[in-house]
């Protein structure tokens, strides 16, 4: 069973482009599992998974490092159920990665074929968090998460975003760099062929840095309803007016 793990910073385009990667392998014929990571509970990149993956697990409470024995029962769950990939995306304000959640697979859980880490920036936040006006802390762990990358995923191709292949070789060297969108399905077979130069190594991290920045961020999952008694253009209440 090959695993794939997914990381990057919040609204990058991980579970866009994870769903996009389960619908292109079901069609070749995998067997795909999801398995969804957040700190809170009641994850909607579960929901949102759910209709193209066989199996969808949901790890809450703590990231993949804190809760590690949760990833690999969900692991060897997907296993058992006949899965033959895995597509597991981590917390957006997770890094060091590689120490915490794939040193230990590849040591501990030999039967996992473990594929190069992906990361998924998106262009236009790498120009934000790179400019001088950029938080230190936050911009300390978007570059840590792209430091520990093997393969870089430039997200929204279909937007035409900025070049930062510069911005992204600079931090990672070695890394694969590939343009994908999720919504286009751009980049996928290139992301599956990727390699490395050589392969990330673990990161050396500043933990009380890497909390400070953990502390600024938030998000939040919800299921809105909207009604009205007389309908409406559901594009306009979308749109600025
Ligand atoms: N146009 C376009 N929008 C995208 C793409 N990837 C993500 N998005 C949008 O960006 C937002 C955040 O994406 P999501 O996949 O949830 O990011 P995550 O937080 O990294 O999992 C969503 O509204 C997506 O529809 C892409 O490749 N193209
Ligand atoms: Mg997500």
């Amino acid at each position: 069973m090959r695993v794939q793990l997914v990381g990057g910073f919040l609204g990058a385009g991980k579970t866009t482009l994870i769903r996009e990667l389960a619908r292109h392998l079901r069609v070749r014929g995998e067997s795909v599992a999801v398995i969804t990571n957040d700190q809170g509970h009641a994850l909607v990149d579960t929901y949102l998974c759910s209709s193209e993956a066989s199996g969808v697990t949901e790890i809450t409470g703590g990231c993949f490092c804190c809760r590690y024995d949760d990833l690999v029962a969900a692991l060897a769950a997907a296993e058992i159920r006949g899965a033959t990939v895995v597509i597991a995306e981590a917390v957006g304000s997770c890094t060091d990665l590689i120490a915490t959640v794939l040193s230990p697979l590849a040591e501990r859980q030999e039967r996992f074929a473990l594929a190069p880490l992906a990361v998924v920036v998106d262009p236009w936040r790498m120009l934000e968090l790179g400019s001088d006006e950029a938080h230190e802390d936050l911009a300390y762990l978007f570059r840590k998460q792209i430091q520990e990358a093997d393969v870089v995923l430039m997200s929204r191709a279909d937007l035409k975003p900025p070049n930062v292949h510069d911005e992204i070789r600079a931090l990672a060297p070695d890394a694969a760099l590939v343009e994908v969108s999720g919504r286009t399905g751009q980049g996928l077979e290139e992301w599956l062929a990727a390699r490395p130069r050589r392969p990330a190594t673990p990161l050396a991290i500043d933990y009380e840095r890497y909390a400070r920045a953990e502390a600024l961020l938030g998000w939040g999952n919800g299921v809105v309803r909207l009604e009205r008694k007389n309908g409406f253009d559901p594009a306009r209440v979308m749109s600025d007016e």
